[in-house]
């Protein structure tokens, strides 16, 4: 664990659900005897993208929601490397919403950790697509008039391949998703629920104990029943792998030119000479 650790000083807020993830995380990693060197970890902007001080590895730091896109190609470059993105539900939900539907429908081979602890919280907790309608927040303070983003019943109408649940009070079982889902064949989407004591005041850490429990004797080859569970959220919180197929190609299993190439694409690139051909734009 401690080859992932990095000096720099952490600016989370005491208590919030970043640490459990990022814990998670590097658990995940270790058990999977991946080193900081054989993994990619992509961020978006937000309070979860402050773990890339935090934690060791390859890393990408890219613009708010617009992490699945440079996540994605990085892995179509250099299919060896596993490669994981972080977004908040601000970035994934509005700002990078496009970005998460192609994500799901092409079956990038990488996995997706969304940071969901229901607001922007990094610029001090303004309501998200997320956020319950109504619920008061700092810049809405009668709550927004939209309507809440019915979030898995929408990833669900996407025809996803790998959707897990993990909250950010249960280490063990984020650590079991994460590891499974990095060894899935192609988009893994894992909604992680995350306690934000400062900003989040509805859904709390208490809450979340309250109600989050690890679903048991789950066939998670059932989409129908899977979708119901990830989507009625109204008493009980089912948490752990809810859906998996492992049946469909990813994106790039189905691209035409990789087919029965043994080369990754970082190890085909040519270094080309262009300063004669620059001539022409000076
Ligand atoms: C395109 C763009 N829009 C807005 C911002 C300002 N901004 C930076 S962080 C942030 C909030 C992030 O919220 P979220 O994505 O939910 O992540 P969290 O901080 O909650 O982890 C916003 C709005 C930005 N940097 N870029």
């Amino acid at each position: 664990m401690k080859d992932y650790s990095c000096a720099t000083q952490c600016t989370w807020c005491d208590g919030c659900g970043d640490y459990g993830i990022w814990t998670a995380l590097k658990r995940a990693l270790v058990e999977l005897n991946i080193s900081p060197h054989g993994v990619l970890l992509c961020y978006d902007v937000g309070c979860h993208g402050n773990m890339s001080d935090k934690l060791l590895g390859y890393r990408f730091h890219g613009l708010h929601g617009r992490v699945l896109p440079f996540a994605a190609g990085a892995k179509l470059a250099n299919m060896h490397l596993p490669v994981l993105a972080f977004g908040g539900d601000g970035a994934s939900f509005s700002e990078g919403i496009g970005h998460l539907v192609h994500a799901v429908r092409s079956n990038y081979p990488i996995v997706f950790v969304l940071h969901n602890n229901g607001n922007y919280g990094l610029t001090t907790g303004q309501a998200s697509a997320l956020t319950p309608q109504g619920q008061p927040m700092t810049a809405s303070p009668n709550g927004i008039p939209e309507q809440t983003l019915p979030s898995m019943d929408f990833i669900f109408s996407l025809e996803p391949t790998f959707v897990a649940r993990g909250f950010s009070g249960n280490i063990a079982e984020m650590s079991e998703i994460l590891k499974a889902a990095i060894k899935h064949r192609g988009f893994a989407f894992v909604d992680m629920l995350q306690a934000c004591p400062t900003y989040n005041h509805f859904a709390t850490h208490e809450y979340l104990l309250e109600r989050c429990y690890t679903i048991e004797n789950h066939d998670t080859s059932d989409f129908q029943k899977a979708r119901a569970l990830a989507v009625d959220t109204s008493k009980k919180i089912a948490t752990g792998i809810l859906y998996q197929n492992e049946n469909v190609p990813n994106f790039y299993e189905r691209l035409v030119p990789r087919q029965g190439k043994k080369t990754t694409l970082v190890e085909e690139v040519e270094v080309r000479d262009v300063s004669t051909l620059m001539k022409n734009f000076v």
